[in-house]
């Protein structure tokens, strides 16, 4: 099972998402055994100091190594395990994608340490962290809400975590588009009808449908990702044939 060590100074942020959400059941469900540490416990003066001013001067406080080196080490040691990789969440980090989530959900364990402050004593990126990871550019006040993102995207990949199997596969980001539209009953709702080819009956021209909104979309939403994906000849006259910017 997938252990995940989340060094934190903020354990009880993790709380009602870990007991109320889906893969917070899966978590209770054991699915991945998930340990939360307060890096304040790994100090050893009067006032539990986890920061302190940047050398060099300037504004806000910087994250101190020891108690970070004292928590890893003492967890690398309970884990015993030859490889023990160490993620630093920190705006500066690469940018967290679908391909880090597998490569982490195919792991044993996992650490991960959430920065907070200015930043954390590059001693720490440079000695202690196997990996450096931000969810997005955008500033966030800690990693905790990022370390929440990672757990999410990571258990939902581990068996018996999600419903059905299926329902991952062909969901966004996996082959590098996004997903085509949803819908449910009624069939029309305030005049808003459900297109004709879902309720045809015809698997055939409904999966076609689909993947034609699926390349659409993101040709128009995220032409970043067209690069990466597995486009078929039909996919890219498609592309070339429509005006983006209309139908
Ligand atoms: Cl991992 N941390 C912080 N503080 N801000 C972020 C981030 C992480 N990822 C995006 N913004």
């Amino acid at each position: 099972m997938l252990r995940i060590d989340i060094l934190t100074l903020f354990p009880e942020a993790f709380s009602g998402y870990l007991e109320h959400s889906i893969i917070g059941r899966a978590v209770q469900r054991q699915v991945a055994d998930v340990r939360l540490h307060n890096i304040r416990s790994f100090t050893h003066d009067r006032h539990h100091t986890v920061d302190d001013y940047c050398y060099g001067g300037g504004a806000g406080m910087v994250m101190k190594p020891e108690p970070l080196f004292e928590a890893v080490e003492c967890l690398r040691g309970e884990i015993g395990a030859d490889h023990c990789p160490v993620v630093l969440l920190t705006p500066g980090g690469r940018l967290f994608t679908q391909e880090i989530a597998g490569s982490y959900a195919a792991l044993n364990n996992l650490i991960m340490i959430c920065g907070h402050y200015e930043g954390v004593d590059e001693r720490v990126a440079e000695h202690l962290v196997t990996d450096q990871v931000s969810i997005g550019d955008y500033l966030l006040s800690g990693g905790e809400p990022a370390a929440m993102v990672i757990i999410d995207s990571l258990i939902r990949l581990l068996p018996g975590a999600i419903g059905s199997e299926t329902s991952l596969v062909e969901e966004s980001h996996v082959g590098g588009l996004l997903e085509y539209p949803h819908y449910t009953r009624p069939p029309e709702f305030r005049g808003w009808k459900v297109p004709d080819v879902l309720l045809s009956g015809n698997h055939k021209e409904i999966s076609d449908w689909r993947r034609r909104q699926s390349v659409l979309r993101t040709a128009r939403r995220r032409p970043d990702l067209l690069g990466k994906a597995e486009l078929t000849d039909t996919d890219l006259n498609l592309v070339k044939s429509t005006d983006l910017n209309n139908n």
